[in-house]
């Protein structure tokens, strides 16, 4: 008899764990203190993944497979996945324990001691869900002096046969991003976003969010996500028929008030198993070829998912342990509070961090260019940054996380990721959102107290980490702009980053 364990990010019928069982096997999922609170993950992101998992070990259940599953409150319940394995492994004749191998290194390594501590062989299989194994990634790594995302994609497009004809890339080009990235139109009107009402499963997990983790970050309601994949389905092809069309044109545009964008919103499905990648490229590519969507923006989606997101797991995997440690720059400044009231005067990240709190979301570009932008410019320390990243965002796994963190905002891992830091002034969020129109701060004002603190923060930085960044072969303009710039003007920046400093660590509003 197999005891088969389903984590909270495994909810998909193909998962290995789930395949050859037998009709005397048992299934276990277990919601537990340990995987709720290692962050204190946001409010919603909780209530999620609970009622998903809910529902689907009802689905499973519907199939005649025997679950057993350990709601959070249950008294017995010993607030660890080990623990309930344990519990299982006492009372039943269980031979073998089979799991799929989970998302964060912390767990795999733990989960690599369990069968010496239960006395039964404990099997980790491989997550297949994924387009580009462990293996085949490290493969692709071997020997090459940068990791470039555009590569390893080129080689996705063609393993899979996705957007290929028999003479290459559909099109011509392998990327259409020179066609992408506008900045949004004046009266733009985005379509309203996938929302489901929460039935009595979500409306009772809610409550127990609501009472047993009151002092985690964000809100409960309005609580709109979908829980089962028939919702989460629902919720792409929503997306396909309504926003893919301008995912592209909009994809890095920003409007105050407008959280969801042209954004697809399924990262938190895909993540935790509810939507497969291969089904969401298949259906982006097949709006393509029947004409419902222009190429660069079908191109653009199908990239992020193909190809960002394979690319982050396979470098994950790659680099862990140490990736974790990485601190290239040597950063060390305390998180600022706002990124948890938002009690700031910056607008854009006074939206970015509301509507973060509210919907356990955000989208890539304020992500990207507004809350990670900041905590690069001002070296914010990689491990809080982390942190919060990993708790705050209901899609957010270390796998996927980190890199993006460490790798891609803070130039922490010294250029693995990326081969430049993604750093900006005021001036890339003024051309991309409408948020400076109602910012206390003037984006045209490169100095003094009402300047954008993201115009001095830049070239504060610059200077500040010149040492390290000099020998970047892409940041020769920025540093002979710099060099050219007066010691006058070298010392306001520098004065004004020092007031800003000041102030942020005298806990003032800033
Ligand atoms: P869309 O913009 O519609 O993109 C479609 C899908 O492509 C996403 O659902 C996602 O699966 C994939 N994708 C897009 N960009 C990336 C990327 N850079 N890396 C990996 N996959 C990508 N994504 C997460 O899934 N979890 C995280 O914890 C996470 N943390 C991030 C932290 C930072 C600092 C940054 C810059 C990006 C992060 N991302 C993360 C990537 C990206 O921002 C989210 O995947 C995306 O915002 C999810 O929203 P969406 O489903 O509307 O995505
Ligand atoms: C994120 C999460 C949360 C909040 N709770 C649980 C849980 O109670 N039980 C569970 O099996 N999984 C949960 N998860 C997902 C795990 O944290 C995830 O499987 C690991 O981080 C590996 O990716
Ligand atoms: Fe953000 Fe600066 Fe614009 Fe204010 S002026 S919204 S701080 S970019």
């Amino acid at each position: 008899m197999k005891l088969r364990l389903i984590l909270g990010d495994q909810l998909s019928r193909q998962i290995p764990s789930l395949r050859g069982t037998e009709h005397d096997d048992l299934v276990i999922m277990a919601e537990v203190r340990s995987e709720a609170t290692y962050v204190k993950h946001h409010k919603k992101k909780i209530a999620f993944l609970f009622s998903a998992m809910r529902h689907f070990a009802q689905e499973l259940r519907s199939e005649n497979l025997a679950v057993t599953y350990v709601c959070y409150d249950a008294p017995c319940n010993t607030g660890t996945l080990f623990g309930e394995v344990q519990r299982v492994v006492d009372a039943q004749p269980i031979d073998e324990v089979v799991v799929t191998s989970p998302g964060e290194h912390r767990l795999l390594n733990e989960m690599k001691g369990w069968s010496a501590r239960l006395g039964v062989p404990v099997s980790i299989l491989n997550d297949d869900r994924f387009l580009a194994t462990e293996e085949v990634f490290a493969q692709w790594a071997v020997g090459r002096k940068h990791l470039r995302m555009e590569y390893f994609y080129r080689e996705m497009r063609k393993k899979y046969s996705v957007l290929m004809e028999p003479d290459g890339p559909t099109g011509g080009q392998w990327n259409y991003d020179a066609e992408n990235r506008k900045p949004p139109a004046k009266g733009l009107v985005v379509p309203p976003t996938f929302a489901v009402a929460p039935d009595k499963i979500t409306q009772d997990v809610i409550a127990l969010v609501e009472s047993t983790f009151a002092d985690h970050f964000g809100d409960l309601k309005p609580f709109a996500y979908a829980v089962t994949r028939q919702d989460a389905l629902a919720a792409l092809e929503l997306f396909i028929r309504t926003r893919l069309e301008h995912f592209g044109d909009y994809q890095d545009a920003m409007i105050q008030g407008e959280p969801w964008m042209y954004h697809s919103h399924i990262g938190l499905y895909l993540n935790c198993g509810l939507l497969l990648p291969l089904e969401c490229i298949q259906k982006a590519e097949d709006a393509y070829r029947k004409g419902h969507a222009r190429l660069n923006a079908v191109e653009g989606f199908i990239r992020q998912i193909l190809g960002w997101r394979e690319f982050v797991r396979g470098l994950y995997w790659l680099k862990m342990p140490s990736y974790k440690e990485t601190n290239f720059l040597e950063a060390d400044r305390a998180l600022p509070a706002f990124y948890w009231t938002a009690d700031t005067q910056m607008n854009c990240i006074r939206q970015a961090v509301l509507e973060t709190k509210q919907n356990a979301y955000a989208h890539h570009i304020q992500r990207l260019m507004v809350l990670g932008n900041f905590a690069l410019l001002a070296g914010l320390d990689p491990e809080e940054v982390n942190q919060w990243y990993l708790l705050v965002y209901a899609d957010a796994y270390e796998w996927v996380e980190l890199p993006n963190v460490s790798g891609m905002v803070l130039f922490a891992d010294g250029g693995i990721l990326a081969s430049k830091p993604y750093a900006a002034s005021g001036a890339y969020i003024k051309k991309m959102s409408n948020y400076c129109d109602g910012c206390s701060y003037k984006v045209s004002a490169k100095n003094g107290f009402k300047a954008c603190p993201f115009n001095y923060l830049y070239w504060d930085f610059i200077d500040r980490n010149a040492a390290k960044l000099r020998g970047n072969p892409r940041m020769g303009f920025v540093f002979k702009t710099l060099d050219q710039m007066s010691d006058d003007k070298r010392s306001a920046v520098k004065a004004d980053a020092q007031r800003f400093f000041k102030a942020l660590e005298n806990n003032e509003k800033v």
